[in-house]
């Protein structure tokens, strides 16, 4: 399979050290109006992606969510789904996530079987990713829904072993996730870890919530910084961490 557009971009920013900065936006807290302030901010500050989903949807927000983001900028929008029922054609490309990390085969493969024909038909790019959840302090959503256990947070070599194995098996990205609202986010020694495994890009996010944190990511070896719920909260936090990942790219050249 050719890599689609965007992971063909990920995969040359991978080689070139570029990173990259991704906005989650949870349709349940968002409405038409703050997704344009939103589009507006993430064109001016130079985001990347935008990522839509979470792991438990309470609206029917999804598809105006995506359909709003995309009619004000031309920054890909990328579906992060919760299961299967969290599909919108209108995105540009969808996280196919296999928990790695878990031992629920719901979330391994069972979800994914029920997905296929439907994303077959779709004109989404498909990035086959390898979810890794990381213990951050308490259970978060994602933990408790999809009803695995997270890697401990100290454990480092767990989680370049597991990164290791999902890789091997042809997944094309890793994604290390704290958990949305996380305490604590991925330590950078489990960051650094991973990145010293694995030849793929290696996705980032789950409780930063201050610019030192996507610093301290960045250093590790994040290729994409993911936040949401810091940017809902404080939303000059997206262009301090923009500035930050500005920086550290043209130091690159
Ligand atoms: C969660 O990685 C994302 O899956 C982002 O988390 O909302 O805590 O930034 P936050």
């Amino acid at each position: 399979m050719n890599p689609g557009k965007i992971l063909h971009q990920l995969l040359l920013n991978r080689t070139s050290g570029r990173r990259s900065f991704a906005v989650l936006v949870d349709p349940d807290k968002t409405n038409p109006p703050a997704c344009l302030q939103l589009s507006r901010a993430a064109l001016e500050n130079r985001v990347d992606f935008f990522l839509v989903g979470g792991s438990l949807l309470t609206t029917t927000f999804l598809n105006s969510t995506v359909r709003t983001l995309k009619a004000n900028s031309n920054i890909p929008v990328i579906l992060f789904p919760g299961s299967n029922l969290h599909i919108d054609p209108s995105a540009d490309a969808i996280l196919l996530l296999s928990l790695i990390s878990g031992r629920n085969p719901d979330f391994l493969i069972g979800q994914h079987v029920i997905a296929a024909p439907v994303l077959k038909k779709s004109k989404l790019e498909i990035l086959p990713t390898g979810y890794m959840l990381i213990e951050s302090g308490k259970p978060t959503t994602v933990s408790y829904i999809s009803n695995t256990t997270p890697i401990p947070y100290d454990k480092p070599e767990v989680a370049a072993c597991t990164a290791m194995a999902g890789e091997m098996l042809g997944l094309q990205l890793i994604y290390l996730d704290a958990g949305s609202g996380a305490q604590r986010p991925v330590s950078p020694r489990t960051i650094a870890a991973v990145r010293k495994s694995v030849e793929v890009p290696v996705v980032v996010g789950g409780g930063i919530t201050t610019p030192q944190a996507a610093e301290e990511a960045l250093q590790a070896g994040a290729d994409v910084i993911v936040i949401g719920n810091g940017i809902e909260k404080d939303p000059n936090l997206l262009v301090e961490v923009s500035e930050r990942i500005s920086a550290y790219n043209k130091a690159l050249l």
